[in-house]
């Protein structure tokens, strides 16, 4: 839900959840019409009750109802339902957008081969483009799933599955994990942002360079601490010594919407509560907990501020 639209894969903005909804809708009108016949079926039959039967009458409902009817609704949905799987599965037009998406407990890896971008819980998309989703998974199964604009597909370790996705319209289409990864599974949100060609453009730009450096005192400590308490094994900033990767990418990463998987904001106080003690927001993270004075934790926010 946002504000007062009810969302979902009923509402579709892709040409994936077009296909799907359009299956959905087949299955609910054909579930209708049999709930109908049924019911009307039901009626005579108890008006009927008592009088003498007519046994050619009741073979040719049998026959009917019973065999011919549901051959022919299941003929039907099985037919449509192959031809949207395979719709589905269809391979991307060598003008798609590429972007890697890469599955961790609990976060997503974005990347922008092309451009030489890296981001973390978003995919920005220019709206209208077919976008090819190169997945993989850094552990275990995940699967992606953003009802708005295509069906769910797994990230497995090991192997690349492409999903093609593109959004008819721009917007903001969250998204969630959507196979059971581990314990803070239901908090692996993920967003889609769909832009207008020339947002998608500077947006893009933006998020080549390499992160501003401290403006200040404070922030240059806090660049200090970050380098000297190990954070840069687990997470890079583009134009320092950090560049580890199994943590997200922190380069701009005041310029997102959330951190650890849409739990918190990029506000200060949100940050703040979650290097203080990563653990208390998200149980079982695969982030150490706390080991800085508060301090290096005011400096080190005074750093990451500036990371937009
Ligand atoms: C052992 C690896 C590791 C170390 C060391 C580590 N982190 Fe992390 N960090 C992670 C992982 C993994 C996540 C994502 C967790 C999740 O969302 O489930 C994360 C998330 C974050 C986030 C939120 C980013 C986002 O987009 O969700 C920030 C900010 C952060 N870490 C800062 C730090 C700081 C500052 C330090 C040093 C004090 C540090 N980390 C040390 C692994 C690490
Ligand atoms: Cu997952």
């Amino acid at each position: 839900m946002e504000g007062s639209r009810l969302r979902g894969a009923l509402d579709p903005s892709g040409s994936g959840a077009d296909d799907i909804a359009a299956v959905w809708w087949l299955l609910f009108f054909l579930g209708f019409a049999v709930f109908v016949l049924v019911v009307a079926a039901l009626f005579v039959g108890v008006r009927r009750s008592g009088r003498p039967e007519d046994r050619s009458t009741s073979r040719a409902w049998m026959l009917g109802g019973g065999i011919a009817l549901p051959a022919v609704v299941i003929a039907v949905v099985l037919a449509v339902t192959l031809s949207t799987m395979r719709s589905s599965a269809q391979n991307p037009p060598d003008t798609a957008v590429e972007v890697e998406v890469i599955g961790h407990q609990w976060w997503w890896e974005v990347r922008y081969p092309e451009h030489g971008v890296v981001t973390a819980n978003e995919i920005h998309i220019p709206v209208g483009e077919p976008v090819a989703l190169r997945m993989q998974s850094a552990d275990v199964i995940h699967s992606l799933w953003v009802p708005e604009l295509a069906g769910k597909l797994d990230l497995l370790p090991e192997r690349v599955n492409t999903l093609v996705i593109d959004a008819t319209r721009p917007g903001r289409y969250p998204g969630r994990c959507a196979e059971f990864c581990g314990l803070q599974h239901a908090n692996m949100d993920i967003v889609v942002v769909a832009h207008r060609p020339d947002d998608y453009a500077s947006w893009i730009e933006a998020q080549r360079a390499a992160a501003r450096v401290p403006v200040s005192a404070a922030a240059q400590r806090g660049l200090d601490v970050f380098v000297a308490s190990d954070c840069g094994s687990c997470h890079t900033i583009a134009g320092t010594t950090a560049n580890g990767t199994t943590g997200p990418d922190l380069t701009h990463l005041r310029s997102r919407e959330s951190i650890a998987g849409g739990m918190r904001d990029t506000t200060i106080p949100d940050l703040r509560e979650w290097i203080t003690d990563p653990h208390a927001v998200k149980p079982g993270v695969l982030m150490p907990g706390p080991s800085l004075t508060d301090d290096e934790i005011d400096d080190l926010l005074a750093y990451l501020e500036g990371l937009e």
